[in-house]
């Protein structure tokens, strides 16, 4: 397997050599990961150009925030851990983000930095990039690893590999110190040391008396609720799980990355009707979503007075009660877990009570009914629901492409009125909230899938990885941008109230983000009305062409914080100084 050997005279015999840089390599493609995505440097440059020689493919960024976004995605829409390829210190520590990223978010990644001398970081004597990388990651991911000799690649990756990816998934670092690469070793030796990672996330399958209790729980509902998460969107047990909810005939709610999982228009689907179901329900059985904030916790004033049973179906047992007390608590892999319900509901399983069905029907259709001639507006400036109403019949007509969403009001109001048709086809800001994932995933996206990408980032979210751009042009990517362009973070209006500098949360205004598509060979294009924004998304959509299209948005259409604003912390103080 070694096309690395370099033949050496050896005390008299003639040897087949490989050293550090080449078993890296091995180690990766021997176990199936072809990509990686990276910022190149000392003491990891002659590393990409090497393994770009050997067929691996190897994406250079602008910034290792951004690889390392796109590592995270890659992990969680192919189930293999995505691989960031860092210098050390400062590219580590830009890599650091997306790694605590993925691992709050159970995609599995791995984040690989080259690292500086051993002997002179630890006695702190001022190395080149001197830093304790290992110690600095260890708190923000699931396993963090260092390799010392050249034998231990093999077992150092099958270990990284095995904890990005078993279990719940998360984020690995694996240190490299500069001197391993260029370690050589016997070339058989090496083949040897080299490790394939058997089933390295073995199925984990659920108690049958855990699978009962959910089930007899589920059963005595007389307002069921199925809640999906990305881990049920992560465990690509699609059929399993649309047969589980159709034969539950359970209401279901998609969480953000969640959407498509069944069709957004699906009958059972309860998007529309989200508070009326949160707070109705007798029974939720969460598959692969958490009760964090994204679900305020399941408990509070969005979850009403009426009591409720919590079934939850998770790989990871210490997730049971995290915030209530779980009824029926399943922990299994997502599809064990589901196939094995399923199985056990046999072949009369009761239709929840008509009259439930038909309040949570009743809701849906006049939440949509009311929101439908908003969409349809031609207003210039555009508003955010005339833009969105356009991008969502884009996305209808085609629902294999993969839709990039990051901002406030440009996340909350899109998640909301664009619609999904297949699983994994909608990638946003996840568990954190976090600006600056845009570019990061529509690369990884678009490499991993080989599918049309549409990214739809408030003008604040895309300037955080904006540089992208030309990432994106280089390797010729069918991705098209579309900028919700209102001047600034949440609104486009805000005055400072003391000085001459402009407000915190303004931009400046009339900004032409199309032109930075220019720079770089891709097609630009500013469009000012719904109508215009249509014509150049499908343009930019059936030719495949990297395409920027900054979406004049009225600067006052937006609210504080999106759909979150009451998160903001608020005093008295301050509403006695207004
Ligand atoms: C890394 C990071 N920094 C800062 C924030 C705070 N934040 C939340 S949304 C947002 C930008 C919202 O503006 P924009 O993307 O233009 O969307 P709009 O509401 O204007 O449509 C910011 C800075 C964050 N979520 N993540
Ligand atoms: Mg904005």
């Amino acid at each position: 397997m070694l096309n690395t050997a370099t033949k050496t005279e050896a005390s008299g015999a003639e040897q087949e050599l490989t050293d550090g840089f080449h078993l890296v390599i091995d180690a990766l493609k021997l176990n199936g990961i072809t990509t990686i995505y990276g910022v190149p440097g000392i003491p990891i440059t002659d590393l990409g150009r090497m393994a770009q020689a050997e067929d691996i493919r190897v994406l250079s960024f602008r910034h290792e925030q951004n690889a390392g976004y796109a590592a995270a995605i890659a992990g969680f829409l192919t189930k293999k851990p995505g691989v960031c390829l860092t210098v050390s210190a400062p590219g580590f520590l830009n890599g650091l983000t997306a790694l605590a990223h993925a691992t709050t978010n159970c995609f599995p990644m791995i984040l690989v930095s080259g690292s500086s001398e051993r002997e002179i970081v630890d006695l702190q004597q001022g190395d080149y990039e001197e830093m304790d990388q290992l110690a600095i990651a260890k708190p923000l991911c699931k396993a963090a690893f260092r390799v010392l000799h050249a034998q231990d690649i093999g077992i150092g990756f099958a270990r990284a590999i095995r904890a990005a990816v078993s279990g719940r998934p998360g984020g690995v670092y694996l240190d490299l110190p500069a001197k391993l690469f260029g370690q050589v070793m016997n070339a058989d030796a090496g083949a040897k040391s080299l490790v394939k990672v058997i089933d390295p996330a073995p199925a984990q399958i659920p108690a049958p008396s855990a699978v009962k209790r959910a089930l007899d729980v589920l059963k005595s509902a007389k307002r069921p609720l199925v809640i999906l998460g990305k881990g049920a969107a992560y465990a690509q047990a699609d059929d399993a799980i649309k047969s589980f909810v159709e034969k539950s005939g359970a209401p279901f709610l998609p969480m953000s990355m969640a959407k498509g999982l069944l069709p957004d228009l699906h009958p059972q689907c309860a998007g529309a009707a989200r508070s009326t179901v949160l707070k109705d329900a007798d029974v939720v059985m969460l598959i692969g979503a958490r009760l964090n904030w994204l679900l305020s916790h399941g408990k509070g004033k969005s979850w009403g007075e009426a009591p409720k049973k919590f079934i939850q179906v998770d790989i990871e047992p210490k997730e049971m009660d995290s915030n209530v007390e779980i009824a029926a608590p399943v922990v299994g892999d997502i599809g064990s877990c589901v196939t094995a319900m399923l199985e056990a509901m046999g072949g009369n399983w009761p239709s929840p009570p008509a009259d439930w069905l038909n309040a949570v029907k009743t809701k849906r259709d006049d939440n949509v009914a009311k929101m439908a001639p908003r969409l349809m507006n031609n207003n210039s400036p555009m508003d955010y629901h005339g833009a969105l109403g356009v991008l969502r019949t884009v996305v209808k007509e085609r629902p294999d492409a993969i839709l990039v969403n990051e901002g406030a009001n440009t996340l909350d109001l899109a998640r909301g009125i664009i619609d999904m048709y297949q699983p994994r086809k909608r990638l946003d800001v996840g568990t954190w909230g976090v600006m600056g994932i845009g570019m990061g995933s529509a690369i990884a996206a678009a490499v991993e899938t080989g599918k049309p990408v549409l990214a739809v980032e408030g003008d604040s979210a895309f300037g955080f990885s904006g540089m992208e751009v030309e990432t994106i042009c280089r390797y010729n990517l069918p991705i098209c941008i579309v900028i919700f362009n209102n001047d600034g973070i949440y609104r486009g209006t805000d005055l400072n109230s003391a000085g001459s500098d402009p407000a915190t949360t303004v931009f400046v205004k009339g900004s032409r983000y199309d032109k930075m598509m220019d720079a770089f060979g891709g097609v630009g294009i500013n469009a000012t009305s719904p109508d215009e924004l249509k014509r150049a998304v499908n343009a930019a959509m059936d030719s495949g062409k990297p395409t920027l299209i900054n979406a004049v948005i009225d600067p006052a259409a937006g609210s504080e914080s999106g759909r979150i604003g009451n998160l903001n912390p608020q005093s008295i103080l301050k509403k006695k100084q207004a």
